[in-house]
């Protein structure tokens, strides 16, 4: 048994621009990482990474280099002790990677598609070996920062009539007030949230108490990644949750971000974490915790979706995810799309995370394929 790697560089156009406080994008650039067994089974994992580091140290381009130069060579004595046993085990492929510090967007890919071919082998969905308790999850729809208050309320408008259950705006010092205003005056009850991006600062608590009145779920990560007593200070002024997105990057950083009393609620993004068996780890705590979770995302294709989809259906993913429909984001995606229904998208079942690219869209989208045979 070896295992031959091939790294899929793909751009996709988004349907609209997406604006955050650290930039926009109007193509997605994706990397897909595929992983072959010599029967010609493939497993995939996207790596979430963007272009730029805006939104953490991460980007597409480093993450290639550390995949081909470290994280895939580092797995080589699993590969050929796998000569017997197959794929190797997941907990053994996050073992090894462990050994390279930091890049948890790229680990995750490289993992995923590891244990999305382990699955497949095992004719097992990626949902039944998380414990999915659900067959469908309810969605949520993040509005990147518009042009006007007007360009707001017509996609807030369009988002609403297509059925998503929570509307999160993207904020940043001077795109905040305004735009809940209006949203809350035109949908009183619709659940809203934020996300800052890590946009403002520890003297902004005053400013950030006046979002109380608009009745959020949460403020996501309003200070700096590194900044946790900031957040519990905040916490102190800011009736609204706090929710931890950035700022979470370990199970460990979870429980010392709910310890110290940072976040009462934590967004769980796999590619953040390092991967789906991390992912899984950090919901436990919070179970256990009492913490509430909920599953964000990265713009990703369908590849990236399915995997998301079958996590935030366990248990303790009680609030609506970032898992939006394929239209949210592209006009055509990788896979087959992901369609909205009732404010909900059904897990996949098939074996690993239960969908493939289609061929013609893969070599339509794709910019650079490179082999790595180990
Ligand atoms: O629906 O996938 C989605 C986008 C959700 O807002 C979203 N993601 O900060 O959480 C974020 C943000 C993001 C997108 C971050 C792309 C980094 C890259």
């Amino acid at each position: 048994m070896s295992i031959a790697f091939v790294i899929h560089s793909l751009e996709i156009p988004l349907v609209r621009p997406f604006r955050t406080s650290f930039g926009s994008q109007s193509i997605r650039d994706v990397v897909l990482v595929e992983a072959v067994n010599d029967s010609g089974v493939s497993g995939w994992g996207e790596c979430v990474t963007m272009a730029w580091p805006g939104y953490s140290a991460e980007y597409t381009r480093g993450a290639i280099n550390v995949m081909r130069e470290f994280l895939l060579p580092t797995l080589l004595p699993l590969l050929d002790q796998g000569e017997r046993g197959g794929t190797p085990e997941p907990d053994s492929v996050r073992a090894a990677l462990s050994v390279m510090q930091g890049n948890p967007m790229a680990k995750s890919a490289v993992e995923t598609a590891l244990l999305d071919l382990w699955l497949r082998e095992r004719n097992l969905s990626l949902g039944e070996f998380l414990g999915a308790a659900r067959d469908r999850v309810d969605c949520g729809v993040s509005v990147g920062i518009p042009d006007s208050i007007e360009d707001l309320m017509t996609e807030v408008g369009q988002y609403v009539d297509q059925g998503y259950l929570r509307i999160k705006l993207k904020v940043e010092p001077g795109w905040d007030l305004d735009a809940l205003r209006a949203v809350r005056s035109q949908w009183p009850e619709i659940p809203l949230q934020v996300d800052a991006n890590q946009a403002y600062r520890r003297s902004d608590a005053e400013h950030l108490a006046k979002f109380d009145e608009f009745n959020l779920l949460l403020i996501e990560q309003p200070l700096p990644e590194d900044d946790l007593l900031g957040h519990t200070l905040i916490s102190s002024v800011v009736s609204t949750p706090i929710c931890l997105d950035e700022s979470i990057l370990s199970v460990e950083s979870a429980e010392s971000a709910i310890e110290f009393g940072a976040t009462t609620i934590i967004n769980i993004k796999p590619g953040r974490v390092g991967g789906f068996l991390a992912a899984r780890e950090i919901h436990n705590l919070c179970v256990e915790k009492s913490i509430p979770v909920w599953c964000g995302g990265m713009l990703e294709t369908g590849i990236g979706r399915a995997a998301n989809i079958a996590l935030a259906a366990l248990p303790g993913f009680t609030l609506p995810g970032d898992t939006s429909a394929s239209n949210r984001y592209y006009k055509e995606d990788v896979t087959e799309p992901f369609v909205l229904d009732n404010g909900q998208l059904r897990v996949p079942t098939g074996p690993g995370i239960g969908v493939v690219p289609i061929a013609s869209n893969l070599v339509g989208m794709s910019t650079a394929t490179e082999l790595i045979e180990l």
